[in-house]
């Protein structure tokens, strides 16, 4: 038989919290008989006071690194830990922003760097609670940080911005902030009804669910990610469908933080956009993703193969090449920059003897755990070979030191 072509386009990660690689693994023990994402975000709040400049840099290289060997081109950086812990600035107002873009560049990944506003600690607008300080910025400093960002806007780095939430970012802040960014092409993503309590506290504050909202007071258009989109009304999928936004799936970290399951069936239906992110990095695999978002709505609707599409029957094709385009669309890359970006599978894999072209990403998707990523090349350049970044060992290195460090003086 004929060798098959094993080359794929590369995927974008759309949605990441570099730093919290750091502590996966590290929020699995029960504190109270009621855990849940509220005091997971506790312990996350308390292990992001630890991160530097430095730690940072050395967690998002290794990070990347290992997101390159699992098949992902480009990533999403939603960064919100700007100042010191304390809340004040650093000297250099974008310092932990420029230990992200070293990272990416030292590791050859495409990144979207999201800069992300972050002002209030609820709906009410209460002020930022201590440990939330360090994410917090006024609408015209975060315009001055935005406009020096997108001064080092390269062929590998794009930036555009990041509402953290609408608990975070009060009306007429969302409003400034889309206005003084209005008609320009550019990336904006935001955390939207990701849990009940949040939907829930919408409601009674603003008069509406958060993305019946957010499409009642925002021009929603291509240039928009949603983020999660976990809990929502038929007339919400529909709305964000019409938009063409894309909504960003984390299937491994809804599932960790106990998020819920999103409308795929109905979204699907109504030709909605999506693409995948590793969000809190507790996996760092496209495939686990892809997986897992097919799998959660079987386990919801008791059938099989719900990812599938009138033209394409292959759930490891439509699942591929949906969070393909989605990716793409929401990470602002250009289809020409994209296509310069190629994964190659391994001719020697076992799980894809006898593969053919209609069953390939059936089988690269389902297929087991054994990484199948051979070889990675990025705007030209390889930076995995033989399943291994091409830096891996130094980086690694660098990331042992810093994470005993970090685990130390904790
Ligand atoms: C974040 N992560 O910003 O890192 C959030 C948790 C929040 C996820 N939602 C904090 N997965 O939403 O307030
Ligand atoms: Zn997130």
């Amino acid at each position: 038989m004929d060798a098959i072509e094993l080359t794929l386009p590369g995927l974008a990660n759309i949605h990441c919290h570099a730093f919290q690689r750091a502590m996966a693994g590290l929020a699995e023990r029960q504190t109270d008989p009621a855990d849940s994402f509220w005091t997971w975000r506790e312990l996350m709040y308390r292990f992001a006071g630890r991160i530097t400049p430095e730690s940072q840099y050395d967690i998002a290289a290794q990070l990347y690194a290992e997101m390159l060997e699992s098949g992902y081109s480009s990533v999403c950086e939603f960064h919100y830990l700007h100042h010191r812990p304390d809340g004040e600035p650093y000297g250099d107002r974008a310092a932990m922003s420029d230990s992200l873009i070293a990272a990416a560049r030292d590791t050859g990944i495409r990144l979207t760097l999201l800069p992300v506003l972050y002002m209030t600690g609820g709906f009410d607008g209460r002020a930022l609670s201590d440990r939330q300080r360090r994410f917090g910025h006024a609408v015209d400093a975060y315009l001055g940080l935005l406009e020096r960002l997108r001064r080092q806007e390269s062929d590998m780095l794009r930036v555009g911005i990041a509402f953290h939430s609408l608990r975070a970012v009060p009306p007429d802040a969302l409003r400034d902030v889309l206005a003084a960014v209005q008609g320009q092409s550019l990336p904006i993503h935001i955390h939207i009804a990701e849990q009940i309590a949040e939907v829930e506290e919408c409601v009674a504050v603003r008069g509406a669910r958060p993305v019946e909202w957010l499409l009642a007071n925002a021009a929603v258009d291509p240039r928009w990610t949603l983020v999660h989109a976990t809990h929502l009304t038929h007339a919400e999928v529909r709305g964000i469908a019409a938009s063409e936004a894309v909504v960003a799936l984390c299937p491994t970290t809804e599932a960790n933080l106990g998020d819920g399951l999103f409308p795929l069936r109905d979204f699907f239906a109504v030709g909605g956009r999506f693409g995948i992110g590793s969000d809190s990095n507790v996996s760092v695999s496209p495939v686990e993703e892809l997986r897992w978002l097919e799998y959660g709505q079987r386990l919801l609707t008791h059938q099989r193969n719900v990812a599938t599409l009138p033209t394409q029957a292959s759930v490891g094709e439509v699942l591929f090449t949906q969070a393909l385009t989605g990716g793409r669309q929401a990470s602002g890359f250009s289809e020409a920059q994209a296509q310069r970006d190629r994964i190659r599978l391994d001719a020697d894999a076992v799980a894809l003897v006898g593969a053919r072209p209609d069953n390939l990403l059936d089988r690269f998707v389902f297929a087991g755990n054994r990484p199948m990523v051979q070889e990675v090349e990025v705007a030209g350049r390889i930076v995995v070979r033989d399943g291994r970044h091409i830096g891996g060992a130094g980086i690694a290195e660098r990331y042992r030191r810093s994470l005993r460090a970090l685990l130390a003086d904790g």
